[in-house]
């Protein structure tokens, strides 16, 4: 980008055109931020774009627009399909500064509003989404997100599900709270590993995907992705009997509200600096991503007299990290080709330390991507860590760019298997059609045995590659004919290790079906498709013939999923490769295979019956869960039954429940003891 022109230096009509041009460009990138969660641009980027336009539109107000991103309360509008929640006291979101010295000005004119120093609260500012929770007489019964400020959408289905956030509180309040939902870290690396492997394009950061998961339509689908939270705020501290920012968050605690545990209260600005210093480098160890710190005045009555804007609050501030960057040069893009035949370049670099660990490498994600960054071997890049965590290259530092570099050419062969490559309609990624592909064969191998689909121990990326080179292994049902001269004949394999890898082989053939289905590496079937798909239908050969409807029908698969399994179990090949698994005595059941049951469960014994309509999961998966925990579910209640839990619409099982006087539980209470049971 050119360097800004100073704004006095500007004539009318430059600054016309280029507010213009800003207020396009960050309505461009706040629809693909807040209504796809699919950001165009870093955070920084826009920041800076947008403190460009706000600063523009202050010198030049003739040229505000109505609907200027910088005129609406968080720049957001609302995806629909969820319910709309109107907020009666706006949701504001925090200004922010970049530097101490942009701090020490918001405080020079707080201390000057107030007249005196006031105490602060320091907080960590969590990389998450902001929600409110609406608590009647203790129970939750509302949750929304903040939308554009003063509307909203009603979260309440999916944020039951999360863990973290209390259904009823151990006393009867009527409480507004606010706070952050969050996807810690592991979960987020996870996410977005399935994501990758199953095709789909994975979220740039934790938010995004918090954001993602929290919009979902189906509750169940947001009680996969493990997210968490942290409360800070509510706008009626009365309602709580405090009258301080730290005393709030200590109020909180008591009330078990989930709360970020290294807030601090400082005297004077001078105490900053050292906090930040601190979190800045324990940053890189917290489970969770931070993109800053928050100070807030500690005492409501201070806060009460700096009041709010019309968009943010006087008497908070967000300092902003700024973005970790190192310089490096790319020295080759390098073209790996996956196990459903995407072929993905990704930047080989010299290593350069990053936040903390040496990063080497980057992905690219796909040609369109790549010709995005405009990224050419030789060139000098910025790299940064989105979301904390996943190396990515910022920009193309042009001015080092050498005299004789030439543009990047796609591939159009497979580096594997030379095949042309295929750009499939819809898709963003290229793809090796040939299922003869020596590298999709090898993934595919790799992927059948590892952790979360078939288990087998030793049986690495080395050992399949060897297997492949001698020809000893053609297909996953060939692993299964192994012998033990054949792996003697590995490099470095003695009888041990031999004896080692036949026992798990032939151990695996025990497993559920929805480790091998999911082992076969069918488009979009992660492990949690393949498991539901198996638990409904009970048995591989069946999912084999089902039909796009019967798999439909199955509560959590979708379309896309029906179409990719019939499509596979279509061919030939899959039927004779599943003819071969059976043949060969792999397992075609699905059966339970988690461990030993904890008898400390509250659930541990206990006869219980399902009754009514359940909203967030399904009857089956809280049986199933249930009998995981030692519990047995039954089908009609008896004055043996020691607990009902009731959907709506329960009939005639509530009724007699109640006449016998057994406890009944609704689907919120149930999932409130889930949630306090350790796994
Ligand atoms: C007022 C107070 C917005 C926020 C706030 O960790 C307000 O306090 C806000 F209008 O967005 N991301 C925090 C975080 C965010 C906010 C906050 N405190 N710790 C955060």
């Amino acid at each position: 980008m050119p360097e800004p022109i100073n704004i006095k230096d500007l004539t009318t009509e430059q600054a016309k055109k280029e507010i213009q041009t800003l207020q396009d460009r960050l309505t461009d990138y706040g629809i693909a931020y807040y209504e796809k969660d699919a950001p165009l641009v870093e955070d920084h980027v826009y920041d800076e774009q947008y403190a460009r336009l706000q600063a523009l539109e202050q010198a030049f107000p003739q040229f505000i627009k109505q609907d200027s991103p910088t005129q609406n309360v968080g720049g957001a509008q609302t995806k629909s399909g969820l319910p709309k929640v109107q907020h009666p006291v706006p949701m504001l979101s925090l200004g922010d500064v970049f530097s101490l010295e942009e701090l020490q000005e918001w405080e020079d004119r707080t201390k000057k509003a107030l007249g005196f120093q006031p105490k602060y609260n320091l907080e960590l500012k969590i990389d998450g989404l902001a929600i409110n929770l609406k608590y009647e007489q203790g129970k939750l019964v509302q949750a929304s997100t903040r939308g554009n400020g003063l509307v909203g959408e009603d979260v309440t289905a999916n944020v039951m599900t999360i863990k973290d956030v209390p259904k009823t509180l151990p006393e009867d309040v009527t409480v507004e709270v606010r706070g952050e939902i969050y996807m810690p870290k592991a979960s987020f690396a996870k996410l977005n590993e399935e994501r990758e492997a199953e095709g789909q394009e994975p979220f740039a950061n934790p938010r995004n995907a918090a954001a993602g998961s929290l919009r979902q339509l189906d509750a169940r689908e947001t009680k996969k992705r493990n997210l968490s939270a942290f409360i800070y705020y509510t706008a009626e501290p009365d309602q709580l009997g405090v009258t301080t920012q730290a005393g709030l968050l200590d109020r909180f605690r008591e009330l078990g509200l989930p709360t970020n545990p290294d807030n601090r209260v400082i005297n004077q600005m001078s105490e900053v600096e050292p906090y930040l210093e601190e979190y800045t480098a324990k940053r890189e160890g917290l489970p969770y991503g931070i993109d800053g710190v928050v100070v807030k005045v500690n005492n409501f009555d201070d806060e009460i007299d700096l009041g709010n804007t019309v968009k943010v609050p006087r008497w908070a501030i967000a300092y902003k990290f700024p973005p970790e960057e190192a310089e490096t040069v790319v020295r080759d893009i390098e073209w790996t080709v996956g196990r459903t035949g995407a072929v993905t370049p990704t930047a080989a670099m010299d290593a350069v330390q990053l936040a903390g660990t040496t990063v080497q490498r980057a992905s690219l994600h796909n040609p369109d991507y790549l010709e995005m960054k405009g990224v050419r071997v030789g060139d000098t890049v910025t790299l940064h860590k989105a979301g904390d965590i996943i190396p990515e290259i910022g920009q193309v530092i042009l001015s080092k760019r050498p005299a004789d570099s030439k543009p990047y050419e796609i591939p159009t062969t497979c580096p594997a298997c030379g095949a042309e490559l295929v750009h499939v309609e819809g898709e963003v990624v290229l793809r090796c059609m040939n299922p003869a592909c020596p590298a999709q064969i090898q993934e595919g191998l790799t992927h059948f045995a590892s952790r979360n689909a078939m288990n087998i121990d030793g049986l690495g990326p080395q050992i399949v590659s060897q297997l492949l080179d001698k020809k000893l292994v053609k297909d996953v049902a060939s692993i299964y004919s192994l012998n033990r001269e054949e792996l003697l004949t590995l490099d470095k394999f003695k009888e041990k290790s031999a004896d080692n890898l036949l026992a798990a082989i032939a151990a695996s053939k025990d497993n559920s079906a929805d480790r091998l289905l999911f082992g076969l590496g069918v488009r979009l079937v992660g492990a949690k498709a393949a498991k539901t798909i198996l638990q409904s239908l009970g048995d591989l050969g069946k999912v084999a013939s089902a039909s796009e409807e019967d798999i439909v029908a199955i509560d959590g698969v979708g379309q896309a999923i029906a179409d990719s399994l019939v499509k596979y179990f279509k061919e030939p090949e899959a039927q004779a490769l599943l003819a071969e698994l059976a043949q060969a005595g792999v397992n075609m059941a699905y059966h339970s295979d988690q461990g030993p049951i904890d008898e400390n469960s509250f659930f541990y014994g206990k006869k219980i019956v399902l009754t009514g309509k359940l909203e967030v999961s399904s009857r089956s998966e809280i049986a199933a869960w249930l009998e995981g925990h030692g519990a047995s579910v039954t089908g009609s209640v008896s004055k043996k039954t020691d607990l009902v839990i009731a959907g709506t619409d329960a009939g005639s099982k509530l009724k007699k429940a109640e006449e016998l006087g057994i406890t009944v539980w609704n689907e919120q209470e149930f999932l409130t003891a889930q949630g306090n049971e350790s796994n």
